[in-house]
């Protein structure tokens, strides 16, 4: 089938096809955003999304899903870069460092040292590695591409072999096999290895990875599969014959690599039919270009794009979490690509966040705050014959704590994630808390966040920082923590608010 337009203006390897302009035109966006703000006015509410408390780490934990960058290691000594990502983000997938060109310049000499320093980056920030990638026909050494078969049959299987035993335990998932498809649903022509190996390669490839980590999500990943047509729909057919044959594969990733205003309108569709083959699916390389300079309109339009996207993979239970391309658009790889394009990642050149990470994280619930209008005092002016009456000061109740407690935990191996939402349930503020719960199986916390944690014994006590001390009646803030366990993690079974037990839900 021929490859349509849109399909080829959603990415650079079909840089020649002219860019398609956005299908919903910044003229709709910009009544749409009018509406909004004309009903919260109306409503005498003002918003303020993404309640500065939470990051979009908290946020997607608390979904149960991973939110992740692809992260250059040298950008890490530039302190706005780091802070970012130490704070925003659960999981890591190293941008170039894992790939055969880093990996393996010259045929059987490995180099592991940037993505161990990816990794070890990720360990003292309690983050999540996805592997990107064992087998691309880009950024592939020269040497590779002009072996025989046979040579080049064993050299992929030493080399995923090699990577694969190297970061084992390291890395949960692997993007064992990227972009293989055309946009015709046929197998790349362009790729040596489906020149020299044919259809096969794949299945290979994916059980050489399965036979040195069993312990890996093995996922397959490409761009322009994210609706439903013939790219799709050829992947979808490779996934349906490997589930049927038990090849190992547990993962498809959609990287999403989207233009503003061309979110495909079946995406969410998409990605279920894919979960329901019984595969994971993620959103892994997510960024939404637009012309450069960037426009109001042009960052409003991007902002319901980045919502739309997490709210596809929200409602699909097997999407396992969002990967954004980058942070900043400083250093995304689109300028370089398409020219005069760019602004497409969440935070602008100079670190400030834009418009798409508020909608990013209100689609992963964080909190509106609404506002009642403002109520006209009632001045009561006692008649001049009216005899003073002196009342007693009103006695203040003592403040009641009733509590509920939301315990969401993302394991792997012997570490963890937990995201712990305390509600205040009762009809007073709290001001101040300490949450206390005693954990069953011997775990350990190693990072907390957005409180303060200690631990004796099993015995653990988190405080609350300065800024999310007051928990109005009825608010609540989602902390969270990283841990490690051995055997199994279960989940504690009580816990109190400053003393007062909570109901659990
Ligand atoms: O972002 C990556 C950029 O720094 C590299 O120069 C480029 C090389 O082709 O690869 C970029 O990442 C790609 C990813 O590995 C696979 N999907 C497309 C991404 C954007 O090109």
């Amino acid at each position: 089938m021929p490859q349509t337009p849109t399909e080829g203006a959603r990415h650079r390897a079909t840089r020649t096809a002219p860019a398609r302009p956005a299908r919903t035109s910044h003229r709709a966006a910009r009544i749409g955003v009018v509406a909004v703000a004309a009903c919260l006015v109306t409503a005498g509410a003002f918003a303020l999304p993404a309640q500065a408390a939470s990051t979009l780490k908290d946020l997607a934990g608390a979904n149960g899903k991973d939110i992740g960058f692809a992260l250059d290691p040298n950008r890490l000594s530039e302190s706005a870069y780091k802070s970012i990502a130490d704070s925003e983000f659960n999981l890591v997938v190293p941008e170039n460092a894992m790939k055969w060109d880093t990996v393996e310049s010259s045929q059987g000499s490995f180099n592991f040292g940037p993505g161990d320093q990816v990794v070890a980056y990720a360990q003292q920030t309690g983050k999540k590695v996805y592997g990107h990638n064992f087998v691309w026909h880009q950024q592939l050494p020269g040497w590779v591409q002009n072996l025989s078969a046979s040579a080049m049959k064993t050299a992929m299987e030493n080399h995923i072999t090699a990577e694969a035993t190297h970061f084992k335990g390291k890395v949960f998932a692997w993007d064992v096999v990227n972009e293989a498809f055309d946009e015709d649903g046929t197998r790349r022509d362009g790729s040596p290895f489906q020149q020299k190996l044919g259809d096969g390669y794949i299945e290979d490839a994916f059980r050489t990875a399965h036979a040195a980590d069993p312990n890996a999500k093995l996922c397959y990943n490409d761009y322009n599969i994210e609706n439903i047509g013939a790219k799709s729909n050829g992947v979808y057919a490779m996934v349906k014959d490997f589930k049927s044959r038990g090849v190992p594969i547990d993962c498809v990733g959609f990287q999403s690599h989207f233009i503003v205003g061309q979110i495909p309108s079946d995406l969410q569709q998409n990605l279920q039919r894919f979960a329901d083959l019984g595969v994971d699916v993620r959103i892994t390389e997510l960024d939404i270009r637009m012309s450069t300079p960037a426009t109001q309109s042009g960052l409003t339009q991007q902002a319901a794009d980045y919502k739309k996207v997490a709210q596809a993979c929200l409602a699909v239970t097997r999407c396992q979490g969002l990967t954004i391309w980058g942070i900043t658009d400083k250093y995304s790889w689109v300028p370089g690509t398409f020219s005069g394009q760019g602004a497409a990642l969440v935070w602008d050149d100079n670190y400030a966040k834009k418009p798409a990470y508020d909608a990013l994280a209100q689609a992963l619930g964080g909190t509106v705050v609404t506002t009642p209008p403002p109520t006209t005092p009632v001045v009561t002016t006692p008649p001049p014959t009216t005899p003073v009456v002196t009342t007693p000061p009103p006695t203040t109740p003592p403040p009641s704590t009733a509590c509920k407690v939301q315990y969401q935990v993302n394991s792997w191996n012997t570490g963890f994630t937990a995201n712990v939402t305390i509600t205040n349930t009762s009809s007073s503020a709290i001001n101040g808390w300490t949450l206390k719960f005693t954990f069953p199986s011997g775990q350990t916390i190693t990072q907390a966040w957005s409180s303060k944690a200690s631990q004796s014994g099993s015995n653990v006590t988190l405080t609350n920082e300065s800024w999310n001390g007051s928990l109005p009646a009825g608010g609540n803030t989602v902390i969270g923590f990283n841990g490690a366990y051995s055997g199994t993690n279960t989940n504690p079974s009580s816990f109190t608010l400053n003393g007062t037990a909570c109901s659990l839900g």
